[in-house]
């Protein structure tokens, strides 16, 4: 059982965003989820220094369109981090598997292509995208008893943004 607060982490250790650009990608499914993620993301970026136009927020119906919007948004999006959103849940077919493996590792390969998918700069690709058993597994990182993962997207984006 997971015990780790995705909202918990040392301010000190987290890089200042001004003067960086950052685009997030919602999926709209499970839309209770992935909003409060949302929140959580554009909040922390806020708190440490990200200004409000420098926050992009752009909508695509389901996780599996992240995939999408991600490459168009490293050819166009003229960002300096991505943070990608979403919220899968089991269901009862084998769905969730076949869209939980394609979103991840084609996440993956996108954030080892970014220079060539921006044709100029590297950018770093975060990774917020919940995959549970249940809708409570889900809304437990999502604003609930185990954080934000929203939270702990944005300082993961911080940090990249100074590697
Ligand atoms: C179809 C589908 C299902 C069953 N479940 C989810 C889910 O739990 N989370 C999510 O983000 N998207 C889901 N989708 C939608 C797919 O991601 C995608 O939008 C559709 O298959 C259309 O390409």
């Amino acid at each position: 059982m997971s015990t780790t607060d995705l909202s918990h982490y040392d301010p000190s250790q987290v890089p200042s965003g001004e003067k960086k650009k950052v685009t997030i990608i919602v999926s709209e499914w499970n839309s209770d989820i992935t909003f409060a993620l949302r929140d959580g993301a554009v909040k922390t970026l806020r708190e440490f220094g990200v200004r409000e136009d420098d926050i992009v927020v752009r909508y695509v119906p389901g996780s599996f369109e992240l995939l999408y919007a991600t490459a168009k948004t490293l050819q166009f999006g003229n960002c300096d981090a991505i943070i990608v959103l979403g919220s899968i849940i089991r269901g009862e077919t084998p769905h969730f598997d076949y869209i939980s493996e394609s979103v991840m590792v084609n996440l993956g390969h996108l954030n080892t292509h970014t220079k060539q998918l921006s044709g100029s700069s590297y950018v770093p690709i975060i990774n917020g995208v919940l995959t549970t058993n249940d809708k409570q597994q889900a809304l437990d990182r999502a604003g609930g008893k185990l954080g934000n993962k929203g939270v702990e997207a944005a300082v993961t984006a911080l940090k990249m943004l100074r590697f």
